[in-house]
């Protein structure tokens, strides 16, 4: 079977990291093999740069094009060392988050030039993109609360609720422009959100199987 790339995307405690678990579980139970990774992250080297962005440091805060900068330098990172060679393997591969973060929260969030971003993207990925986009739509004041239900917040989480209010419109225009990306519903229950990722796995499926018929 063709291997697919798909990665999930939305504010945080949007349910991604739990819904990763179970698209894992359900794609195996297809027998389809399945590589999970993170951004940023994923490798040694993109672990160092996610401790590096997510931390606050005292007396120097991280200038919005370096941290911009940084998100693609673990991203080519996770893109040539596990991503692109898995998929080469026919194996599947899950992201928790990917390239629409750059654009929804330095572009949204920070209010970096969109320009600017397209520009440094081009360069890194080219037009690598993935087959399925799941963006966890949800009201941030959720997610917030959901997020701090773990304790301490991180350089990210301490943003004020505009900067959510502003991540989670780019998102939305970004999902009415592409049809590559799925909106679920993340503020509804967990066996809900359930249901809704069974159908877009299900949907991906029947459009890979119709594909390889003759
Ligand atoms: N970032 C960026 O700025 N630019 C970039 O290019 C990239 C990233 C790639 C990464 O942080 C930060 O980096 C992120 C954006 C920025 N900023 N923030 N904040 P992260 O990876 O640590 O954080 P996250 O991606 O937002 O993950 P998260 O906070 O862990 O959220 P989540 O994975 O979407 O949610 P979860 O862990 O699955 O669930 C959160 C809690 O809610 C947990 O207790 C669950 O049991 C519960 N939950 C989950 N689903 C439900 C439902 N349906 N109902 C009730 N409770 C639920």
């Amino acid at each position: 079977m063709t291997a697919k790339f798909i990665v999930l995307e939305g504010l945080e405690g949007a349910g991604k990291t739990t819904a990763l678990k179970f698209i894992t579980a359900w794609l195996q139970q297809q027998q389809i093999e399945v590589v999970s990774t993170r951004e940023p992250g994923g490798t040694v080297i993109a672990e160092k740069i996610r401790t590096l962005v997510k931390q606050a440091v005292a007396n120097e805060p991280l200038t919005l094009m370096s941290e911009l900068l940084l998100m693609y330098a673990a991203r080519v990172q996770n893109t040539d060392v596990i991503i692109k060679p898995a998929l080469a393997q026919g194996k599947w591969v899950i992201s928790d988050r990917y390239f629409l973060s750059s654009f929804a929260y330095q572009g949204g969030g920070r209010q970096l030039e969109i320009a600017a971003i397209q520009a440094i993207h081009q360069a890194c990925l080219g037009e690598f993109k993935p087959d399925l986009t799941l963006y966890f739509d949800i009201e941030p004041e959720l997610g917030l609360s959901r997020a701090k239900g773990r304790g301490a917040l991180d350089r990210f989480e301490q943003q004020h609720l505009d900067f959510f209010i502003r991540t989670r419109q780019v998102y939305q225009k970004c999902l009415a422009k592409d049809d590559t990306i799925v909106e679920i519903n993340a503020g509804l229950a967990i066996e809900q959100v359930n249901a809704q990722l069974i159908k877009a796995l299900q949907t991906l499926l029947l459009s890979l199987q119709s594909q390889l018929q003759p």
